[in-house]
């Protein structure tokens, strides 16, 4: 066990910016209280609403996005934000330094089955000169962030964040309502033998992705001669969390199924921050042809394919796709 250390002190990050993070974990603090009084709180179901995804909206969706949006935007330190949930860009402070996205809920299937959810968000600067609040300031890649993390809500409550020096793992001790410091570094072992994706989606992705996926299925009776395992929690909250303690390759790829909507994960909300997490944690993030945090972004609600993971099993994915 780590020594505890109380979370988000640290003399090399910007006040300012531990200060936003503690405003922001205040809303989670609260999302996470709300989700394990569960069906107490009435809080699990649908709304009647769909977001600009067109995806229905869940109860617990519109009430999280409410949390942090609200806190956020009373902060004084946010120009504007950027949620899943919302269509537009919201302005906050004329004076506020700092621009977060955020998806809310992520996997909001899984409420309803008291499965794993969580929180993702994404820091970044507004650009020097840029007055008032508009969506261009948004439109900066994965590389411009300067904070990104994401909370798990699951038996326990953890944080796992980045500001550009490695990634921290902390865990809610809700005695207290602290997060405390549990894993100075996590880091992702460069080779693995377990794999995650939607396989109901096999017949849709590209000849790569098929060709990738059939040797691993292979196992030692294959090219790769080594027997791998899946897993697929529907929550990239969920999947990035067990690729960052136990190594693994995530990947929602382009597929075919519905041509208007060749991918699924968001890149503002879900793709640069957790490709800012993994690259910090020593992984590759890549959509499988360039590198996530390199995209120049031409919309906040901006979809892109994902692998990510170990490095050593990317980068074999990544042949594939050459
Ligand atoms: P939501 O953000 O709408 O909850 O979707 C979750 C998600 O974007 C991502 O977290 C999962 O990895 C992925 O969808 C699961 O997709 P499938 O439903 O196709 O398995």
């Amino acid at each position: 066990m780590q020594r505890f250390v109380p979370v988000l002190r640290d003399d090399n990050v910007d006040l300012e910016l531990i200060s936003l993070l503690n405003t922001l974990m205040a809303a989670c603090k609260e999302i996470s209280f709300r989700l394990h009084q569960g069906e107490l709180a009435g809080i699990l179901g649908s709304t009647l609403d769909e977001n600009i995804q067109g995806e229905t909206q869940k109860k617990l969706d519109v009430i999280s996005n409410q949390l942090i949006k609200d806190i956020l935007l009373e902060s004084g330190l946010v120009r504007a934000i950027a949620s899943e949930e919302e269509d537009t860009i919201v302005a906050g402070s004329p004076s506020g330094r700092y621009l977060v996205c955020f998806d809310p809920l992520d996997g909001s299937s899984n409420i309803d089955i008291n499965s794993l959810v969580g929180t993702i968000f994404s820091i970044m600067e507004v650009p020097e000169g840029m007055e008032g609040a508009t969506e261009e300031m948004f439109l900066q890649p994965g590389t411009a962030q300067v904070s990104a993390g994401y909370v798990l809500y699951g038996p326990s409550t953890q944080l796992a964040l980045t500001t550009g020096d490695g990634v921290k793992l902390f865990t809610l001790d809700n005695t207290i309502g602290e997060f405390l410091l549990t894993n100075e570094k996590m880091t992702i072992s460069e080779d693995t033998q377990e794999f995650a994706i939607n396989m109901s989606n096999q017949r849709f992705w590209e000849p790569a992705m098929q060709q990738y996926i059939a040797d691993l299925l292979a196992g030692t009776t294959g090219k790769r001669d080594k027997n791998f395992n899946m897993r697929w929690i529907a929550a990239m909250v969920g999947d990035v969390h067990r690729v960052l303690s136990r190594g693994g390759i995530f990947t929602y790829p382009t597929d075919n199924k519905n041509p208007a909507k060749p991918h699924k994960l968001r890149l503002m909300y879900e793709a640069n921050p957790m490709g800012f997490l993994v690259e910090q944690a020593g992984g590759i993030a890549s959509t499988g042809y360039e590198r996530i945090m390199e995209i120049e972004p031409s919309e906040i609600h901006q979809r892109v394919a994902v692998v990510l993971g170990s490095k050593n099993e990317v980068n074999t994915c990544l042949e594939y796709h050459k």
